[in-house]
């Protein structure tokens, strides 16, 4: 396998860290011995991150299902009839935010509200998600919110509502993107990126393993988010949940090394990062979560679902960052990073 530069003593915390990576370093990265890889994470994980301190975040699907895009992974998308799903409009403020402050007392310190839109439109649905924003931040909690495409002005009032961070994924590498959505391009992904940064938002990016690309994929996708400048401030990796009805349903699941590795990876790469470890989680061990946070994960999804699927259970969870010693969920507040 080949072997990279020493990846770990390039990043001391009072550096800034590197946003011009090229392909080859990176894919060199990707492809060393785990092992090595895994020990520089870690290494670079405890110059920059208490290693025990693991955000909790909720999820919540706040419009589900009827999506235009045609996205191959996504159990929302209208092109897959087969998937069995219930569609819902926009949800309202209040039952939003009752969730919302159920899951602070819960223990999240973040409150993520995604909806099956391809963009934001101007007009009461925007608006009402602008009053979801305002008041999840009133009760104290970080949010986040994924709602698609975004124009400048549009992020310009995310920003005047109070919104932490924006979740906007790449999903893949951009060679292999088209091979996954059909109904937009990988530029028009960034350019919403650009507005969101340039509105003062957090950038919350990142994308999916397991979708058939290879390790070069993997690792071009972590270059294309290595080299936004500055990095995002957070980065979920997400295993591909494999819905019955959708066009990647018979994927196998990736191997708990390979999820431990793309951490790893991104967590060299993106040393101020949170880096999540987001859908898929529930169908890895503990030992392979435990590998993870090792290699530099330091946030989760915590709830019983994520957007329509089921997440780790919030139990086991529990039991989980006990037995690992990670900082009680329920005494986790809102950061500063991510
Ligand atoms: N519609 C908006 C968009 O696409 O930006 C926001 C919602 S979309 C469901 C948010 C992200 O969830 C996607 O970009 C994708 O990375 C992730 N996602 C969707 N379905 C998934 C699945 N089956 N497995 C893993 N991640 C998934
Ligand atoms: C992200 O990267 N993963 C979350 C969140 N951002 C919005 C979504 C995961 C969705 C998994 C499939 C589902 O539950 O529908
Ligand atoms: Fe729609 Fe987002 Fe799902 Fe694509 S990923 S189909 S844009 S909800």
């Amino acid at each position: 396998m080949p072997t990279a530069p020493a990846a770990a003593g390039e990043s001391a915390p009072a550096a800034r860290p590197r946003s011009d990576w090229t392909v080859a370093e990176v894919r060199s990265l990707y492809g060393r011995p785990l092992l090595a890889l895994l020990g520089d994470a870690q290494a670079v994980h405890r110059q920059w991150h208490d290693p025990t301190d693991v955000q909790c975040a909720s999820l919540l699907s706040i419009k589900t299902g009827g999506c235009p895009e045609d996205c191959a992974y996504c159990p929302q998308s209208a092109h897959h009839g087969e998937v069995d799903i219930a569609r819902e409009g926009l949800m309202a403020v209040e039952d939003v935010l009752r969730l919302a402050e159920r899951a602070r007392e819960a223990g999240a310190s973040r409150f993520c509200m995604g909806a099956a839109w391809r963009e934001v439109r101007d007009g009461p649905a925007f608006d009402r998600v602008l009053e979801m924003v305002r008041g999840v931040r009133a009760l104290g909690l970080e949010a986040c919110v994924t709602l698609g495409m975004l124009n400048r002005e549009q992020a310009q009032r995310l920003a005047e509502a109070g919104l932490t961070a924006y979740n906007h994924n790449i999903d893949t590498s951009p060679r292999f993107y088209p091979e996954i959505v059909s109904t937009r391009s990988f530029d028009a992904r960034l350019e919403t990126l650009r507005h969101v940064r340039d509105a003062g938002i957090r950038i919350c990016s990142g994308g999916i393993i397991g979708m058939g690309e290879g390790d070069d994929d993997r690792a071009d996708m972590l270059q294309v988010l290595a080299s936004l400048d500055p990095h995002p401030e957070s980065v979920p990796i997400n295993a591909l949940v494999a819905v019955p009805g959708t066009p990647l349903e018979h994927r196998p699941p990736v191997p708990g090394l390979e999820v431990a590795r793309c951490v790893a990876a991104a967590r060299i790469l993106m040393p101020r990062a949170r880096v999540r470890l987001s859908a898929g989680r529930g169908t890895l061990s503990r030992e392979a979560q435990a590998l993870c946070f090792l290699a530099g994960a330091n946030s989760i999804f915590y709830g019983e679902t994520l957007l329509t699927t089921a997440n780790a259970d919030s139990s086991g969870d529990r039991d989980l960052m006990e037995a690992l010693g990670a900082a009680d969920p329920k005494a986790a507040a809102p950061d500063a990073a991510g």
